[in-house]
C-alpha cells in the first residue's frame, strides 16, 4: 500500500482507534499505546532474569506456560504488554489423539522435525473425545490454552508457529477430511485458511485478549511478527506493516526482529535500519542472534529514549520524504530510515522545520555525537533517531561471565586468573535462577556464572566512551542453591575510576538474584576504570555481573523501577 492511501486512511482509523480503545478500557487495564520507541522480546527458553533484563521493554513474549516468569515481569513492569506463545499448530506426534493430525498416505504428516506432525485445524478435523469433551482441535486448543495460561499476568496471545497456507507438495497429499483419499491442494488451502479464522474466532470467544501471530499477516488478527523483518525487500516489508498497522484489529501488535549481525562491534547502518523502520510503522522491536532460535538480547543505547507519541493527526504519520526514505515526527523528536537501497543525503530543510539534535551516545559515539543536526549521510540501508532537545542515551553497560548471556554489545566479559568454574544453566529445574542469565539451553554461552573456592581474580574492565557519572552495581547468585559451597561473606571488591581506588565488600550470603549497588564514580573515557572482584578462598565466591549505569545530567535514561535502579545518589568519594 502506499503512503498517500495509508494517508487517505487514518482519519477513519484514528476513529477506529478511539472506539476500540473505549472497548478495551473498559476489558482490560493494559496501555496498548505505549511511548516511542516501542522495543520487545521474544523468548522460547526460561526467561532467567529476563524480568530484571527487559525491564524497561513495552512488549515480552514468553512461553504461555511461563506463568510463574510472567507473574515475576509483571511485578518488574506492569506495564509491559506480555503476550503467551505456544507451537501446537506443529506438535508432537504423540501428544495428542492421532484423529487430529494431518494425515498423507504415508500417515502423520512430517513437519520441520520427524516427531513433529501439523495439527488439521480445519473445520473438517474429526471431533474427538478428549478432556473438555467432544471437540474438533480448533475448538480444543483455545480451551487448552485457557486453561495453562494464567491471563491475570499475559495480555493476549502469540501463535509462534502459524501457516497461513500449507506449502510445498503438502496441500497436494493432505487428508484434512480423515477418508485416506488427498482433498485436492485448492479445496485443502481454502480450509485451512477458513481453520484459521475459526481458531481465532474461538480463542476470542473464551479471551478478550490481542490475538498476533510469526509469519501470518492475516488483518483478523492483532498484528504480525515479522520475524525476519530485514528481508530483502525493506520497501515491501515497510508497506506490509504499514498496511497491518491501518488495517488489522485493534488493538494493533506488530512485531519486528532484527538479526543476522552477531554480537560483535556492530551497532550501525543494518540494525539501526530494522530499528528504525520498524519504529515508523508503529512495531515493537526486538533484536537477536537472528536465526529462530531467538536466543541473545541485544541491547541499544536507542531503547533508553522516550519520544512521546507521534505528533496529532496527520503531522504524526509515517511520511515518504524522498524516494525509500522514510521519517516520523514524535513530540520530543522524529526517527529518518533510508530503505532505498541506495546512499541518500538527509538535510534538516528535509524535516518539519523543528531544529533536531542528535543524541550522545556511547555504543556509536560518532554517528551519535550529541551535536546539532544538519544533515546525515546514509549508505543504503540505514537509520537516525533525532531530538528536539539535547540528549543523551547510555544504554548500561553489563560485563558478565561470559560474552554472550549478558555481556553488553562492544563489551568484554569479565577475565579470570586463578581456578574459577563456569557455572551452566539447569534448564528447567529449579536451579541457579539466581544468576544474573537467561535460560540458554545449549551451547557454550549458557554459563550463568562463575565460582571459585581458592583465590582469585575476576577482573570487570568496561569501554567507556561518554565519560561522567556511573553508578556500579554487583550481582551475584546464591551458590549454596546450586550445591557449589557456602558462599563468602567477605569478597573484596576494588573499583578503581577517575576518583582514585575505592574498596569494597559484599556479603554473598545475602542480597543474592539482585542489584547491589557499590557506589558512583566518576570514569574517564576509554578502559582505565574498572572493577576487580577477589575470591578470598576457603569459602565459595562467585563472580556473575557488573553494571555501570551512567548519571549524564541530559540523560532520558528514566528510573521507573526505583526498588533496583535507585536514584539521587550521592558521589561518596573525594
Ligand atoms: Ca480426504
Ligand atoms: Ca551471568
Amino acid at each position: 500500500m502506499s503512503i498517500k492511501m495509508f494517508n487517505a486512511k487514518c482519519v477513519i482509523n484514528y476513529l477506529l482507534i478511539f472506539f476500540s480503545l473505549i472497548v478495551v478500557n473498559t476489558a482490560v487495564s493494559q496501555n496498548f499505546d505505549p511511548p516511542y520507541p516501542r522495543v520487545g522480546q521474544v523468548y522460547f527458553y526460561n526467561p532467567g532474569q529476563g524480568a530484571e533484563i527487559w525491564k524497561d521493554h513495552d512488549l515480552i513474549i514468553i512461553r504461555h506456560k511461563y506463568n510463574d516468569e510472567a507473574r515475576k515481569i509483571k511485578a518488574k513492569n506492569p506495564d509491559v504488554i506480555l503476550l503467551a506463545t505456544n507451537d501446537y499448530i506443529v506438535s508432537k506426534k504423540d501428544m495428542w489423539p492421532d484423529a487430529w493430525y494431518v494425515k498423507d498416505s504415508n500417515g502423520k504428516m512430517t513437519s520441520y522435525h520427524e516427531d513433529y506432525g501439523l495439527m488439521n485445524i480445519t473445520n473438517q478435523c474429526p471431533r474427538v473425545n478428549h478432556t473438555y469433551g467432544s471437540q474438533r482441535f480448533n475448538e480444543f486448543l483455545p480451551r487448552h490454552l485457557m486453561e495453562k495460561t494464567d491471563y491475570n499476568y499475559f495480555d493476549g496471545t502469540f501463535f509462534d508457529y502459524w501457516a497461513k497456507q500449507l506449502w510445498g507438495s503438502k496441500p497436494d497429499r493432505a487428508d484434512i477430511t480423515n477418508d485416506n483419499k488427498p482433498d485436492g491442494a485448492q479445496y485443502v488451502n481454502q480450509e485451512w485458511e477458513k481453520g484459521n479464522q475459526m481458531l481465532i474466532s474461538n480463542l476470542r470467544a473464551l479471551l478478550n485478549k490481542p490475538v498476533a501471530a510469526h509469519e501470518a499477516g492475516q488483518t483478523y488478527l492483532n498484528g504480525n511478527g515479522f520475524e525476519f523483518w530485514p528481508n530483502l525487500s525493506r520497501k515491501n516489508t515497510l508497506e506490509d506493516l504499514f498496511e497491518l498497522e491501518d488495517q488489522a484489529v485493534k488493538p494493533v501488535i506488530n512485531f519486528a526482529e532484527g538479526y543476522g549481525y552477531e554480537k560483535g562491534p556492530d551497532f550501525g547502518s543494518k540494525w539501526r535500519a530494522d530499528f528504525m523502520t520498524s519504529q515508523i510503522g508503529g512495531a515493537y522491536f526486538g533484536h537477536d542472534e537472528g536465526t529462530t532460535a531467538h536466543r541473545f538480547t541485544f541491547l541499544h543505547d536507542e531503547f533508553e529514549a522516550d519520544l512521546g507519541h507521534p505528533l496529532p493527526g496527520s503531522a504524526g504519520d509515517p511520511l515518504e520524504i524522498m524516494s525509500g526514505v522514510y521519517a516520523r515526527y514524535f513530540d520530543k523528536g522524529a526517527i529518518i530510515a533510508n530503505v532505498s537501497g541506495n546512499s541518500k543525503t538527509v538535510q534538516s530543510s528535509h524535516l518539519d522545520g523543528r531544529g533536531y539534535w542528535r543524541f550522545r551516545g556511547a555504543q556509536d559515539p560518532g554517528f551519535n555525537n550529541g551535536q546539532q543536526f544538519t544533515s546525515v549521510s546514509f549508505s543504503g540501508n540505514d537509520g537516525i533517531m533525532l531530538f528536539t532537545e539535547p540528549t543523551t542515551l547510555v544504554t548500561p553497560i553489563i560485563i558478565d561471565n561470559v560474552k554472550v548471556n549478558m555481556t553488553s554489545l562492544d563489551q568484554s566479559p569479565a577475565q579470570y586468573t586463578g581456578n574459577w568454574t563456569q557455572v551452566r544453566w539447569y534448564g528447567e529445574a529449579d536451579k541457579s535462577k539466581t544468576g544474573y542469565a537467561l535460560g540458554l539451553s545449549w551451547g557454550s554461552e549458557q554459563y550463568t556464572y562463575v565460582f571459585s573456592t581458592g583465590a582469585g581474580e575476576a577482573r570487570y574492565q568496561p569501554k567507556i566512551n561518554v565519560s561522567g557519572k556511573y553508578e556500579i552495581f554487583e550481582w551475584h547468585p546464591d551458590v549454596s542453591r546450586d550445591d557449589n559451597g557456602s558462599p563468602c561473606s567477605n569478597v573484596k571488591l576494588s573499583v578503581v575510576s577517575a576518583d582514585g581506588t575505592t574498596e569494597k565488600t559484599i556479603d554473598q550470603s545475602v542480597n543474592y538474584g539482585k542489584w547491589n549497588s557499590l557506589g558512583v564514580y566518576n570514569f574517564n573515557t576509554g578502559t582505565s576504570g574498572h572493577v576487580v572482584l577477589k575470591a578470598p578462598g576457603g569459602c565459595t565466591a562467585s563472580s556473575d555481573a557488573i553494571q555501570f549505569v551512567s548519571y549524564d545530567p541530559n540523560s532520558q535514561v528514566v528510573d521507573t523501577h526505583p526498588p533496583d535502579r535507585p536514584r539521587g545518589i550521592k558521589v561518596e568519594s573525594n
